[in-house]
């Protein structure tokens, strides 16, 4: 037997790297009657014929994470990307990114990109923000070469999935880093502006310097139905988690009650106006929610 990572699935297949190549494997009978699903990161153990490069995965390796939209094993950061036009910044996309890679306990790193279209400090804005809550923040240029090295950094070794709206420029950041990905990239449409779906398949892409990453739309569902109670939004907030401690009550929403250290906080201005106006946003969409049942 030999050791091996799945980086691709497809009707049943399991595409199976290992040092001395890919095997197109099946799964075991086991797997099935024990109600596990290989997934795509997966370490495995698989016994393989060397002559068709043919195999069956005999054994799964305890899974450091488990991403379930989409679903795979032992992504350890989230790239959420942005542009700072075609398509111009949406901040409520980006807070509710945050919010499920939060969910997830992802490293997160935002990039900024386009950064070369910026004539309205749109990307220094978004730096002083959120690298002030703690995040990771780069602004980049895939036409200037711009921290495409730090970008390449901030992969090696890690399993990592990208996230943000089609057209951002997700895969032209990839083909920079390694050229030979070839991976294909969009035309944004100059009618919609928004760019076209290129991305198919979920699949594995390892990187000559280490890691892995996965090009895809990122959490292919945006919904926050994970969120069973209003409370429980807050600690998806970085900047509002840190401060809501010093409320007067332990149960405070920081919408209307008194003694709310979030919204003084909110006036001084250590909590952005547009970040608190997407949590009472997303507060309003977890109270519909709940109160349907
Ligand atoms: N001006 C500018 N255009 C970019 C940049 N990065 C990507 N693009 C363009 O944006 C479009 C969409 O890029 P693509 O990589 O397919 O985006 P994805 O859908 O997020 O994978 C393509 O036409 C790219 O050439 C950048 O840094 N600056
Ligand atoms: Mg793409
Ligand atoms: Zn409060």
């Amino acid at each position: 037997m030999i050791e091996g990572i799945i980086v691709k699935g497809i009707g049943g297949f399991y595409y199976v790297k290992t040092d001395t190549g890919i095997y197109e494997c099946r799964a075991r009978g086991v797997f099935r009657e024990n109600k596990i699903t290989p997934l795509i990161g997966d370490r495995v153990k698989i016994r393989e014929n060397n002559l068709d490069m043919t195999g069956y995965v005999e054994e799964i390796m305890e899974r450091e994470t488990e991403l379930i939209r989409p679903p795979v094993a032992n992504v350890t950061q989230a790239v959420i990307v942005m542009s700072v036009k075609s398509p111009s910044l949406n901040l409520w996309l980006l807070d509710r990114f945050l919010v499920l890679a939060e969910e997830q306990k992802l490293n997160v790193v935002i990039v900024i990109n386009k950064i070369d279209l910026d004539n309205n400090s749109i990307g220094k804005n978004i730096y002083e923000n959120y690298s002030n809550m703690g995040y990771k923040v780069i602004l980049s240029s895939c036409t200037l070469n711009k921290e495409i090295d730090t970008l390449k950094e901030v992969l090696k070794d890690e399993v990592t999935v990208f996230a943000g709206p089609s057209g951002v420029g997700k895969s032209s950041i990839l083909n920079r880093i390694q050229p030979n990905l070839k991976l294909k990239t969009g035309e944004i449409s100059e009618k919609t502006k928004r760019g076209k779906h290129t991305t198919r398949h979920v699949e594995l892409i390892e990187l000559d310097a280490g890691g892995y990453v996965l090009d895809t739309p990122g959490f292919s569902s945006l919904k926050l139905d994970f969120i069973e109670t209003e409370g429980e939004l807050q600690q998806y907030f970085k900047d509002i988690r840190k401060y809501s401690g010093h409320c007067k009550f332990n149960s405070c929403l920081h919408v209307k009650e008194p003694d709310c250290e979030v919204k003084k906080q909110l006036e001084l201005g250590n909590i952005s106006k547009e970040r608190y106006n997407n949590y009472l946003n997303f507060l309003d969409e977890i109270k519909r929610n709940t109160r349907r049942y």
